[in-house]
């Protein structure tokens, strides 16, 4: 029997029951295909920050690399630990320790999801650059508290990065409908952004059957509302991509559907795979949450993992799911129920 070895980190909030959701769909469908998930669950969380003043032990990073992969749930709790802090103490680190440099977040509208554009035919791919840009960590404050403060936060580009990256983006659009949109903001930003418009340019030429156009960041949100149906492939920088992926929830129904999956392309470290959403806690503990995000980033991970058929079922499931009209209104249905309906349907 194939076996893997899973490293589970519930997190925060709403994280450990899209998680506990998410981890028995993939325990249904890969009892079906015939294949061993075993899970080993790790506390790191803001809880685990109170009690121990970090977000992960110092071997955390050692003790992950062992997996197959990662799935997590969402991280961050502000009332008790600052964003920045809980951020940069688990999920950055893990991104980056293992060169995870392709975030990949599909947005399309599940039968049954009603977006809130008139828009239903898109298909987009975002990929975000994960390791590096805006996100580098970099800079510094000093005066703090005075009236001479300053802080300083720099963006690191290199050319290592951005060309993996676009690189990756140009290889998916070719497996795809051959088109990729690379965005950048190179009329303001006029060192890192015209680097990765080069860059872009440079590689275009190694794929002439990809049509790339470069965007404006600016632009492209604003072609990701107003027609959607004409973008393929999007790749974008790590803060770009952010923001951008956060209009693709939108348009696609909501964070809720949002999956994402941290890749390490080269396979040299595990890969990660989390909702896009957040930790959410005004509505943590009402068992409201909706799990669709991360049963789908589960199934990303099984098609990373090279079980594309089990993956394939997952998703034919949570489509069945989404087409009855159950997890498709924010709040009716609960967790356990729209989990229950996905396991039927696999079922
Ligand atoms: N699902 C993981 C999670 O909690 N994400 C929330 C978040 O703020 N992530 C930061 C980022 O991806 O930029």
């Amino acid at each position: 029997m194939k076996s893997y070895s899973i490293a589970l980190i519930p997190g925060d909030g709403i994280g450990p029951d899209v998680t506990a959701a998410a981890w028995s769909v993939l325990q249904t469908a890969a009892k079906h295909a015939g294949l061993a998930l075993a899970g080993t669950e790790f506390p790191w969380s803001c809880k685990f920050y109170r009690d121990s003043g970090r977000m992960m032990p110092e071997d955390g990073i050692e003790t992950l690399r062992g997996f197959d992969a990662i799935l997590l749930g969402a991280v961050g709790w502000p009332a008790e630990v600052p964003d920045s802090v809980s951020l940069h103490g688990l999920l950055l680190p893990i991104r980056k320790a293992f060169v995870q440099y392709a975030n990949i977040r599909p947005h399309r509208l599940l039968p049954g999801v009603t977006g809130p554009l008139r828009a239903e035919n898109f298909d987009i791919l975002c990929i975000r650059e994960n390791t590096e840009g805006e996100y580098s960590g970099a800079g510094g404050r000093v005066h703090q508290g005075t009236l001479d403060e300053v802080a300083v936060e720099t963006s690191i580009f290199t050319r290592a990065g951005v060309e993996r990256i676009l690189r990756f983006g140009f290889e998916q659009a070719r497996a795809r409908r051959g088109r990729l949109a690379s965005v950048t903001k190179s009329n303001a930003q006029k060192y890192s952004m015209v680097f990765w418009d080069e860059i872009t340019r440079k590689l275009a030429a190694e794929y002439p059957d990809v049509a790339v156009t470069s965007y404006h960041v600016d632009a492209l949100a604003a072609r990701m509302i107003m027609a959607p149906e004409t973008l393929d492939v999007v790749v974008a920088s790590n803060l770009f991509g952010d923001i951008l992926t956060d209009i693709g929830a939108a348009i696609q129904g909501g964070l809720g559907y949002a999956a994402s999956a941290n890749i390490n392309p080269d396979r040299s470290a595990p890969s990660m795979f989390e909702p896009v959403h957040g930790s959410a806690p005004d509505i943590a503990h009402l068992g409201i949450a909706n799990p669709i995000a991360t049963i789908w980033s589960g199934a990303m991970m099984l098609e990373h993992l090279g079980e594309t058929a089990t993956a394939g079922r997952i998703m034919k499931a949570v489509e069945a799911t989404t087409a009855r009209g159950i997890g498709t209104t924010p709040g009716k249905d609960r967790t356990e129920a729209i989990t229950a309906a996905v396991i039927a349907a696999l079922n």
